[in-house]
């Protein structure tokens, strides 16, 4: 399949999953993928199959903190607040873009600019595979959980 021409955040995925060996390939949706669902209808897949990027901030430090989600699920903040050891706030638009390197609907698990602690949902492992954002609204990369917990060096935890 011939590589489509890549936008400078979809290829600095491309270049993270080299870097670690994985063997997913940055993938163009015909049609724009800005939420999980629209991921999920373009690519006919269930929705828990998709990886939902989500930045926090620590209330108290402005720690970003990236909390990799099942489409399907909806994050217990406080709850997860309590197992990362600090009170959480959605991170804004700005603080999205300087702490991954992204813009909202585009954020990938990996390739930012400095790396960020990562939590991962525990229930991305009913899946043999999921698909996660690759820097655009347009374009996805499907990785197996193992791997994506690698790749970010993730710690598991469940977010409901
Ligand atoms: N490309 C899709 C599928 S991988 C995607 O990126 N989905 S997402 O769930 O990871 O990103 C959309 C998420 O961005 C929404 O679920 C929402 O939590 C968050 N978001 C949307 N608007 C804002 C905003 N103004 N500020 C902070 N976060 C936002």
């Amino acid at each position: 399949m011939p590589t489509p021409d890549l936008r400078a955040s979809e290829r600095r995925v491309a270049e993270a999953l080299a870097r670690h060996g994985l063997p997913g390939r940055v993938t163009v949706l015909t049609e724009l993928a800005t939420t999980a669902q629209m991921a999920a209808d373009a690519l006919g897949v269930e929705l828990g199959r998709i990886v939902k990027s989500l930045l926090f901030a620590g209330a108290e430090t402005g720690t970003p903190y990236m909390v990799l989600v099942s489409g399907a699920n909806r994050v217990h903040e406080r709850r997860v607040g309590r197992l990362i050891g600090e009170k959480l706030a959605r991170a804004d638009a700005d603080l999205v873009r300087k702490a991954t390197g992204f813009a909202i609907g585009g954020v990938s698990p990996f390739g930012h600019p400095q790396p960020l602690p990562v939590y991962l949902d525990e229930d991305l492992f009913n899946y043999a595979t999921v698909w996660a954002a690759a820097g655009d609204p347009r374009s996805v990369f499907e990785i197996t959980p193992e791997a994506l917990e690698t790749a970010t060096g993730a710690t598991r935890i469940t977010v409901t």
